[in-house]
């Protein structure tokens, strides 16, 4: 038998004129750059949960002739997308299963739009693909395939596999991944992210994240990894033990956490030691309107706020750079929010900043509150879930105003001497750290 992995990668944004102006300025280019080559984790992780008779073949879609079916002689195709992708996710599946091609989705999206995609798949699944994949695979080989399987999502991580990164061409990717964590404390309204998929948050055992950086290592012996956690650390026993031994492997790596991390100095260090690079904080916010009632569980992002500044010069201090995240359009903002972003990034020397418009992606909180209140523009184009492609109509400004406010915006972020500028004035209050120290 024969399957082939597909992975819908690549960066996506629809809007041409922020492209344009994207690619005249280096800072964003070299964050689109950094992003957009990362292979399939969750296609890796399913390949190492087939049966060793199964051949298998790992396909980035870019590879992929559009017009035509690769006649490759596949029995069955595994379709791994997000929501941005989806609509050519679906007009691949039809072509493969027009050709009598067996077709399978998976991921965050499959599982928040199961019944759309069942119309393009002969199966889906929603949630956790580990506990489901060898059962989907033999039900398959005995013709019993089902048009849908549901993962209760309580897949423990110490039954996670080795991910097959030997069935990459590792020189395509300018980075790779490794899960340590699966699903957050927190649940915000607009989150799409591994909370979809789980309902706890969950570690892997230590031993075998650093086995996954070891086997990483053996075919790339300088890699620079990236955390493919949602929010990693906030079990600290488990960080602590996991930095511990990371710390051994000389590996430079990034990772997403929330802001909490600047409260625990030992945490920092010992992630400084690790060799953390980079991290990306969901600040979301520069002004507390706008961060009310965002998370749904204790409104813990608004109680963080009047922490923000003081917490980037912390986690900066340590020699970690910051990628600072910011919504633009949530409910609290009027046109005032471009120039607070602005001057949050040169107050606090933000290394990075990543700004993004709200986008309701199916299957959120959001999506649902929009969708009572009519302010969907856009249902049913996933095309435009980006995070770049306005598909709500904004509260606090008009459309016009949010999407030509966030192109100027990014043009002045992203410019040469405000790259400059943000990153100097972190070396130097870097170096001033060190001699407080
Ligand atoms: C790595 C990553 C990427 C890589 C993805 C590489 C790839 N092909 O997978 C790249 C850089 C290409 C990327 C691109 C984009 N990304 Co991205 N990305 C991530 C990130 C950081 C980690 C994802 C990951 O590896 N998770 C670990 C794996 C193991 O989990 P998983 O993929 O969910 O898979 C599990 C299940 O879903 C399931 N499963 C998944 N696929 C399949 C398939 C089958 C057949 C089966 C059975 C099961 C199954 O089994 C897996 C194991 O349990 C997440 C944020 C995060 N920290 O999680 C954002 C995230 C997934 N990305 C996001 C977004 C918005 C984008 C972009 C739109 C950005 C842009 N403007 O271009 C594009 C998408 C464009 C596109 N091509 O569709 C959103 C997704 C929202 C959504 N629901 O769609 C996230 C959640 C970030 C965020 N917080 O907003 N991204
Ligand atoms: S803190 Fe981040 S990962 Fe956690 S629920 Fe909020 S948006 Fe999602």
């Amino acid at each position: 038998m024969r399957i082939a992995l597909i992975a819908m990668s690549g960066v996506r944004v629809q809007d041409a004129q922020l492209m344009k102006l994207g690619l005249t300025l280096p800072g964003f280019v070299e964050r689109s750059e950094v992003i957009a080559s990362l292979p399939s984790l969750s296609l890796l992780t399913l390949a190492a949960l087939t049966p060793p008779d199964i051949e298998l073949s790992y396909h980035e879609v870019d590879d992929i002739d559009r017009d035509t079916v690769p006649d490759l002689g596949f029995d069955l195709v595994a379709i791994s997308t997000m929501t941005a992708q989806a609509l050519d996710a679906y007009a691949l599946a039809d072509r493969f299963r027009a050709s009598g091609i067996t077709v399978v989705m998976g991921g965050l999206h499959a599982t928040c739009v199961p019944h759309e995609c069942m119309q393009h798949a002969d199966s889906v699944v929603v949630g956790e693909g580990e506990p489901i994949w060898p059962t989907l695979l033999e039900d398959f080989r005995y013709g019993k395939l089902k048009p849908r399987y549901d993962a209760d999502g309580t897949f423990d991580l110490a039954h996670a596999p080795m991910p097959r990164f030997d069935l990459l061409d590792v020189n395509r990717y300018n980075r790779l991944t490794v899960q340590t964590t699966r699903g957050c404390p927190h649940k915000c309204d607009f989150c799409a992210s591994s909370i979809m998929l789980t309902k706890g948050y969950k570690a892997k055992p230590v031993d075998k994240v650093i086995a996954e950086i070891r086997a990483i290592k053996s075919i790339w012996p300088r890699p620079f990894i990236e955390l493919a956690d949602d929010n990693s650390f906030m079990m600290r026993a488990h960080a602590y033990e996991l930095l511990d031994a990371m710390k051994h492997e000389r590996i430079r790596w990034f990772t997403e956490c929330d802001i909490s991390i600047a409260k625990d100095e030992q945490l920092l260090s010992k992630m400084a030691a690790a060799g953390c690079r980079q991290v990306l904080v969901g600040l979301e916010s520069p002004i507390s309107d706008g961060l009310d009632g965002i998370e749904t569980n204790s409104n813990w992002k608004l109680a963080q706020y009047p922490k923000y500044e003081q917490a980037v010069r912390t986690i900066q201090s340590h020699g970690i750079t910051v990628i600072g995240c910011f919504v633009l359009g949530l409910d609290g903002h009027t046109p005032g929010i471009f120039d607070a972003v602005y001057n949050f990034a040169a107050r606090t020397n933000l290394y990075d900043i990543q700004v993004t418009l709200q986008t309701p992606f199916p299957g959120t909180g959001l999506y649902r509150r929009l969708e009572a209140e009519g302010r969907l523009t856009h249902p049913g184009r996933w095309d435009r879930c980006t995070l770049f492609d306005l598909n709500y109509t904004p509260i606090g400004m008009t459309s016009d105003e949010l999407v030509n406010g966030f192109r100027q915006l990014v043009s002045r972020l992203y410019t040469p001497e405000f790259v400059k500028q943000r990153r100097e004035g972190y070396h130097l209050d870097l170096r001033s750290a060190r001699r407080a120290v």
